[in-house]
């Protein structure tokens, strides 16, 4: 039989399903506190970079609290990042010598984190980067001899790793080949010496996790093999961060990234946290569009999920422990959004998830006949007015939610 060049059914269902996820960036990087751009962006060569793993001590690292974290904020994955751009793996890898086993800290972060995944009911992926800003068969094949085929050989070993050594995953999520981007001399170092042989890594990965999600946040179309489209730093169909010049492609199942505040990894100077309300709004709004959030916190070198970051998504947690039926498991909603309002949709169940603090919303795009309304928390009715192929909802004062108050608007009629 043919190798599966896609996800199972059932793993794409629980994917979909899911609709919110914890993205971890933790590396050497967090020790800087300057992002995990910090290698490139400040030009450290790779020998002097490497000393920042005999620093590396981050003794208050508890796999449990992270997982406890992500479970209480309503995240059903989580995806960490296993080797990034600085080419340091956070795993016990046997390809490479540079990795935290071989650190003062000497545990494998990344199976302690599976094996409290387990324990509270969480799903474990993994992000890889493509890209390898000190790799001796990436960058520097001219003076190490390496061939590009060197790097290949150790890139998907770290998958098939990754994908045998910490029992079943949500998914392989990869990054750093952005084949739209062009270099200028200055990243000429990005540039690969060769294929990624995508068709053989991938097959392999649906092989080895038949209910793994791939994704590529290329940034572009998926490719045969991958399951997601990605979104990065914007909801499907935006642009804000000129990295999704490519729409989104329709009834596909779809993933937004984003952080918290403007970084990925730790950055001990940014403070420009988005609120719990803005986090609400905009897994509310992926959900509306049928795409998952995945949304990022960057810990601190001492293994810490940084407090403030924390405590926004437990506020977050909160929110859903009330209204996660209107996110979980939900389809894109049938309404058009607007600034006011978005909505999903479970068969003839909507969901209005009213953004702001207004009396009324109005709706374009109304079902037929047989509506009624009421709030999602406590079933008080709400008052629904027609005006053509518009309807207005007329709120209560009582039981308004100061992030997000979500109405049910169920309906007779059938699939659409
Ligand atoms: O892991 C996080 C980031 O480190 C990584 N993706 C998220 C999930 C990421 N950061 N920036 N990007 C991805 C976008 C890439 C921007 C680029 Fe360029 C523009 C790559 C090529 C053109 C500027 C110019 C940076 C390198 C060359």
């Amino acid at each position: 039989m043919d190798a599966p060049m896609q996800v199972s059914p059932e793993g794409l269902a629980w994917f979909e399903a899911a609709r919110f996820g914890m993205f971890i960036h933790w590396g050497l990087y967090a020790l800087l506190g300057r992002g995990e751009w910090v290698m490139h962006n400040e030009r450290i060569a790779p020998q002097e970079y490497a000393g920042l793993a005999e620093r590396f001590s981050p003794t208050a690292f508890d796999a449990d609290a992270w997982v406890k974290l992500a479970a209480d904020a309503g995240q059903r994955y989580i995806v960490i990042t296993s080797r990034h751009h600085d080419g340091f793996s956070m795993y016990d890898t046997a390809l490479s010598n540079y990795k935290i086993t071989n650190t003062a800290f000497g545990r494998d972060p990344i199976a302690e984190l599976a094996a409290a995944c387990t324990r509270h009911g969480v799903k474990l992926g993994f992000y890889v980067s493509l890209l390898d800003w000190r790799h001796p068969a990436y960058r520097f094949r001219r003076e190490s001899g390496q061939h590009w085929a060197d790097y290949l050989t150790f890139l998907h070993g770290q998958v098939r790793e990754l994908c045998t050594k910490y029992g079943e995953i949500a998914c392989i999520w990869f990054d750093g080949d952005w084949p739209h981007h062009t270099f200028t001399a200055d990243d000429a170092y990005f540039v690969p010496g060769g294929p990624f042989r995508y068709k053989a890594l991938y097959s392999m990965i649906h092989t080895l996790q038949p209910n793994a999600v791939v994704l590529n946040n290329r940034h572009a179309t998926p490719l045969p093999g991958e399951d997601i489209q990605g979104f990065e730093q914007d909801l499907p169909g935006q642009n804000t961060a000129g990295f999704n010049v490519t729409g989104p492609q329709v009834g596909k199942p779809l993933e937004v990234c984003m952080t918290i505040n403007d970084h990925w990894g730790y950055h001990r100077a940014d403070t420009n946290l988005k609120s719990a309300r803005q986090l609400v709004h905009t897994l509310a709004r992926a959900a509306s569009d049928g795409a998952n959030l995945l949304l990022n916190v960057g810990p601190s070198p001492d293994g810490k999920i940084v407090p403030e970051q924390a405590a926004r998504l437990r506020k977050v947690g909160a929110w859903l422990a009330r209204n996660g039926t209107a996110i979980y498991g939900t389809r894109a909603g049938s309404f058009i959004p607007t600034t006011d309002a978005v909505t999903t949709r479970r068969d003839n169940t909507h969901y209005v998830l009213v953004l702001n603090d207004a009396q009324t919303v109005t709706l374009q795009g109304a079902p037929p006949a047989g509506l009624n309304a009421q709030l999602l928390t406590d079933g008080i009715p709400v008052t629904i007015t027609r005006n053509g192929n518009a309807i207005t909802l007329t709120l209560p004062t009582a039981g308004r939610d100061s992030l997000a108050t979500v109405v049910v608007l169920n309906t007779e009629e059938t699939g659409r």
